[in-house]
């Protein structure tokens, strides 16, 4: 049996003693399966814009953007159509191919619809994938989004089912997995992932991770991020995961969900060009580029392309776009230049890194 095969049946003591083998022989097991499945030396690029900032109703104790505590953060109402194309079209020069756009909301009020769905069908015109997350969505919304074209949906769980109460109060385990479920019904492609470092232990990241594996479907994108401490809220001081511990948790998830896209996500900002390396040979796949995430910092994206051109790797053209023509040139972007698209092994587009 291949070893890249998807199973959605995992045991919890499968998963600790995937997680308990010594450090290289999983990495080792993550790589080959990564090489079974993908291309190993390209990375997929998404670009993050917050549309909707601040005073969110929910208490998750890790977020600027929760009204609940003080923190720095600036709220903003939902951007123009006009802010959103602008913040686009940047992306695309840059070489994203996913645009990703965030709002802090329990879930999307009924009157943001129209807005909305304006901005997807605005950025898929573009040639840009879209994907969302706005929180909570209930059957209606769901269907206009996928309506409007939208691609993927992101919504995380953020970590196990029994850890989950000690972080957030104002919404249960089960209603982000309802919406997850609405989502894929609906047709639309899953983000879903979580956070490390909240003060879980392992057998809560390996719960996490049991959660995703053992959906139906696999979620085509998976985001793992590292906390990013936010001063003001209640893990301010969390102590800081130990990064073989975090590099573990990658290749687990990369093992368990052979043919997801397993994302790098929050936290980058924090962590060398070693570590980076490391979550890459370990199976993470797919980035966020560009300075901002939503509220925090990301690498600057001139020592994003330093890196990439360090370890000779190359950004994915979106799979749902396979002939559209990119705007970017060799002299603007960094990442991608259109005479240099080709087809790899597995017969998906990439982008040499320029
Ligand atoms: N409000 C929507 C929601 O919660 O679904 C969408 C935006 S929310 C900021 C998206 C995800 O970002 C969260 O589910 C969480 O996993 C991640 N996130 C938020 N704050 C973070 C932080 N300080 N460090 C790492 N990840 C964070
Ligand atoms: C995800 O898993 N991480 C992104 C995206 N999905 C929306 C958000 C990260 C937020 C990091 C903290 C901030 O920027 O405020
Ligand atoms: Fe609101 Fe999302 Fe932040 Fe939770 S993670 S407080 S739902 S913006």
């Amino acid at each position: 049996m291949s070893l890249a095969a998807s199973r959605n049946n995992w045991a919890i003591d499968e998963i600790t003693a995937l997680f308990s083998q010594p450090f290289m022989e999983l990495v080792h097991q993550a790589r080959s399966i990564h090489c079974e499945c993908f291309d190993p030396n390209e990375i997929q690029i998404s670009t993050l814009l917050s549309i909707k900032t601040g005073a969110c109703p929910e208490d998750c104790q890790y977020c600027s953007q929760s009204g609940h505590y003080h923190t720095d953060v600036q709220t903003e109402k939902l951007l123009s159509l006009d802010e959103v194309r602008t913040q686009a079209a940047e992306a695309l020069n840059s070489g994203a191919t996913r645009f990703c756009m965030g709002a802090a909301w329990r879930s999307p009020p009924k009157s943001a619809m129209p807005a909305l769905i304006d901005m997807i069908k605005t950025v898929k015109g573009m040639g840009l994938e879209t994907c969302m997350t706005l929180g909570m969505l209930n059957e209606e919304q769901t269907q206009a989004l996928k309506n409007a074209g939208l691609d993927y949906y992101n919504h995380n769980l953020d970590t196990s089912p029994e850890y989950y109460p000690q972080v957030i109060t104002t919404r249960t385990y089960q209603d982000r997995l309802d919406t997850l479920t609405r989502v894929r019904t609906a047709g639309i492609k899953v983000c879903c992932g979580g956070i490390l470092g909240l003060g879980e232990t392992r057998q809560d990241r390996a719960k996490l991770l049991q959660q995703l594996a053992n959906m139906p479907e696999h979620p085509e994108s998976v985001p793992i991020n590292l906390l990013v401490s936010i001063e003001g809220t209640p893990l301010e001081s969390t102590e800081t995961l130990d990064s073989f511990e975090f590099v573990r948790t990658i290749a687990a998830a990369r093992i368990l969900m052979p043919h997801s896209r397993v994302r790098l996500s929050a936290g980058r900002d924090n962590m060398s060009e070693e570590l980076q390396a490391l979550c890459f040979l370990a199976g993470a796949n797919s980035i966020f580029y560009g300075e901002k995430l939503l509220t925090a910092t990301n690498p600057q994206a001139e020592a994003d392309r330093t890196l990439f051109q360090k370890l000779g790797i190359k950004a994915e053209a979106a799979h749902s776009l396979t002939g559209t023509k990119l705007t970017g040139t060799k002299a603007d972007t960094g990442f991608t230049s259109n005479k240099n698209k080709h087809t790899n092994a597995n017969n998906i587009p990439c982008h040499t890194l320029t």
